[in-house]
């Protein structure tokens, strides 16, 4: 492996002052150690008819989504006062593909018998069982100025660069010219897209945006989509309500694991998963010129499918 990724196009982040470098591996740039475990996946990963795959470009709602898949999928082994989301990140309870050996998985599967498996790959790159097991996935989306600015934070707080070190203009033009982790950005999202025309009953499309605007009946869908829907008793008792209150922003980002922990004593701090989750925190960073030059690309890009990006 280590020999191929030597051929890839290669790209260091000037931004982020050469500190992170991407391959360019299947059309999509991605950090080395997720690419290794991309490919380990791809090679070794056997999907059940059962999984449910939580599918994602990085900074599009993955953590929300996760916690809302997971809280639904297990709402009958654990209350509030109980569930693993009190003590872990979600990130840690959901298994993430390019970061579990197969047999976390496995056991994961057997404890909790938890369909629930989280990725980043692209559609196209996705390993061939989660396609030939014919799973179910769910994909979420986002506006893409929210997500080139929720990058941004991510990547140089987690570099611990300050703001004045790394220029957004330079984020913002990468992002752009489509390197990004797993961009470009639009291509990721029109992967999905077609997939989700081509087998409607197995994915289904989820936006940020319209998560945010009505819970309810986005929650009641992904719970319908996933196997686990509410019953007539359950929404009367406020069961739907509890779980969008329990997985908000306001309740996940004020836990104690998700101020000061770090999943499994890794780099990363878990509070960097939860910055200010506002809709058009881009009018805090873009110039007029960055969003008529993003909105025209993303016109371009997306004027056939009806999809909303911006
Ligand atoms: P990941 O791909 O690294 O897992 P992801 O969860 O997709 O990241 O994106 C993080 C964004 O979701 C952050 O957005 P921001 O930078 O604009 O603030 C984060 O704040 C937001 N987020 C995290 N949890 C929630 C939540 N419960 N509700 C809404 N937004 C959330």
């Amino acid at each position: 492996m280590e020999d191929m990724i030597k051929t890839l196009p290669m790209h260091t982040c000037s931004w982020l002052k050469g500190k992170m470098t991407m391959y360019k591996y299947q059309d999509f740039w991605v950090i080395k150690h997720l690419l290794e475990g991309g490919i380990r996946a791809q090679q070794n990963f056997k999907a059940e008819p059962s999984d449910v795959f939580l599918c994602s470009a990085p900074k599009t709602g993955t953590t929300w989504l996760k916690s809302l898949a997971f809280a639904i999928a297990t709402r009958e082994k654990f209350d509030e006062s109980t569930t693993p989301l009190l003590t872990k990140l979600v990130h840690e309870c959901v298994p993430f593909l390019e970061r579990s050996e197969v047999e976390e998985h496995e056991n994961n599967r057997k404890k909790l018998s938890l369909p629930l498996m989280a990725t980043h790959l692209p559609y196209a790159s996705l390993p061939e069982s989660v396609l030939s097991s014919n799973c179910k996935i769910v994909y979420i989306y986002r506006n893409i100025k929210d997500v080139i600015v929720s990058q941004y934070h991510f990547m140089r707080e987690a570099l611990k660069l300050p703001m004045e070190d790394a220029p957004f203009e330079e984020a913002f033009e990468e992002f752009y010219q489509g390197v990004s982790g797993y961009g470009p950005y639009w291509d990721h999202v029109l992967g999905y897209w077609k997939a989700s025309l081509e087998r409607p009953d197995k994915i289904l499309l989820l936006k940020y945006e319209d998560l945010k605007s009505e819970p309810k009946n986005n929650v009641k869908k992904l719970a319908d989509f996933i196997g686990y829907p509410f019953s007539a008793d359950e929404e009367k008792a406020g069961v739907v309500d509890n779980i969008i209150r329990f997985c908000g922003f306001e309740n996940m980002s004020n836990l104690e694991v998700n101020k000061t922990g770090k999943p499994n004593g890794g780099m990363l701090e878990n509070r960097l998963y939860y910055r200010k989750a506002k809709d058009g925190d881009w009018k805090n960073y873009f110039t007029d010129e960055m969003k008529e030059k993003i909105e025209k690309l993303t016109d371009e890009k997306f004027s056939e499918t009806g999809l909303v990006l911006k």
